[in-house]
């Protein structure tokens, strides 16, 4: 597997010469500073392109180039934001930028409540509690009919916490559902934005009536569109699992499971249309089986996301050390390197640690916590190879 790196642009504080010296040889990174539906130029493209190259390192993966949400639930400038989105493909794909992570999730993209939970160990991960995450919908939010969509015991302890919870402590979870954990992925709701609740309740209403079967329809047309001209331009699309792979918010979500990735894969048969292994997302719901999963998708996986989780019966997902835990990254190691040994993978999100907790980085992208698994990881690579003898 190619070693690549989540880097943030330019002004990441974590630079490209720190990244060298740690043996990352591919980047993975967005125009970030380029507004969501709007053309990437090829003079922005390769901008960024010659600065990453003048490392010695070069420009893996684009993650993400980011799908509208008109798009998604289908709205009347879908058809403006495809052209564009697949002039951006192209302009990409000249300027030999091939291969592109992008979502299908209905406004929010991955979900944690916790942003710092602390370990035993004094180190800190991200972490989803579905009590927090059930009050957040039914007394923040205030969703329509969303107690309908929990269980009994859950309910009753959302109730509990409603009162013991303080102003500061909603706040906090408001931040880290939809704010930080969001802005920087998808620029539905930024730091700074004034009331993001009120932003938050407008773009759910976008999907009312948008069930699982329209969204899947949304999402065949949009493939049926673009995947032409990621082949013309030999470009591989790769569509992130859903984090966590379930419908929440009364949201569909459609790529959860070893029935929808079959299901999207088959949509439009066609090599260039994969998928993107996320261990963690996947292995964040108990029906997956990521084994399993790797076992049948390597083929068409056109990149890795390595990271673990533990689950409990209950619900809550705790991001796990990076050899432990459901994500099973050894065993993905072994099937990836000999299914596709030259596929792009990177260390999805890190503990925080160290002096960590002293810099200021995106949710889960810290530098040595990354670098941390990055290095267990790779040593669990040069294992793989020499023992299944894959040199
Ligand atoms: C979170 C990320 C996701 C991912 C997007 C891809 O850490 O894995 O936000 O980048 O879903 O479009």
């Amino acid at each position: 597997m190619e070693r690549t790196w989540r880097w943030f642009g330019k002004k990441d504080n974590i630079t490209l010469d720190m990244l060298k010296q740690i043996g990352v040889e591919g980047i993975v990174t967005s125009l970030h500073g380029v507004a969501n539906g709007e053309i990437w130029t090829s003079e922005d493209i390769n901008d960024l392109k010659n600065y990453i190259e003048s490392y010695g390192l070069r420009w893996a993966v684009v993650e993400s180039l980011p799908v509208s949400e008109a798009i998604k639930y289908g709205g009347e400038n879908r058809h403006k934001l495809i052209e564009n989105y697949k002039i951006s493909l192209a302009n990409l794909g000249k300027a030999g930028v091939k291969t592109i992570c992008y979502n299908f999730m209905p406004v929010i993209d991955w979900i944690r409540t916790d942003l710092n939970k602390r370990n035993d160990d004094g180190t800190y991960s991200l972490f989803f509690n579905p009590i927090k995450f059930a009050y957040f919908d039914c007394f923040i939010l205030k969703r329509k009919d969303a107690e309908k969509d929990y269980p009994a015991d859950i309910m009753k302890q959302v109730y509990d916490l409603d009162k013991t919870i303080t102003e500061a402590e909603k706040d906090e979870l408001i931040d880290s559902i939809i704010v930080k954990t969001q802005g920087f992925v998808s620029g539905n709701i930024r730091e700074g934005d004034k009331n993001p609740v009120e932003i938050f309740k407008q773009l759910l209403a976008l999907y009312d009536g948008i069930d699982k079967n329209q969204l899947r329809e949304n999402m065949k047309y949009f493939l049926e569109q673009v995947i032409p001209v990621a082949e013309e331009y030999g470009v591989n699309l790769c569509v992130h699992p859903d984090d966590p792979p379930f419908s929440v918010l009364g949201l569909p979500r459609i790529v959860t499971s070893a029935e929808d990735i079959d299901w999207f894969l088959k949509a439009v048969d066609n090599p260039h249309n994969g998928l993107t292994f996320c261990a963690g997302s996947l292995s964040s719901g108990l029906h997956n089986d990521v084994i399993d999963l790797a076992q049948r998708f390597a083929k068409r996986t056109h990149f890795v996301h390595l990271r673990s989780t533990e689950v409990s019966a209950d619900g809550y997902v705790l991001e796990a050390s990076h050899l432990e835990g459901r994500g099973h990254v050894i065993e993905l190691v072994r099937i990836f390197e000999r299914e596709n040994p030259s596929v792009p993978m990177r260390i999805d999100h890190g503990r925080l640690m160290l002096d960590d907790v002293n810099k200021t980085y995106n949710p889960g992208y810290s530098f040595l916590g990354r670098m941390y698994a990055f290095a267990q990881v790779m040593g669990v690579v040069a294992a793989v190879k020499e023992i299944d003898n894959l040199k």
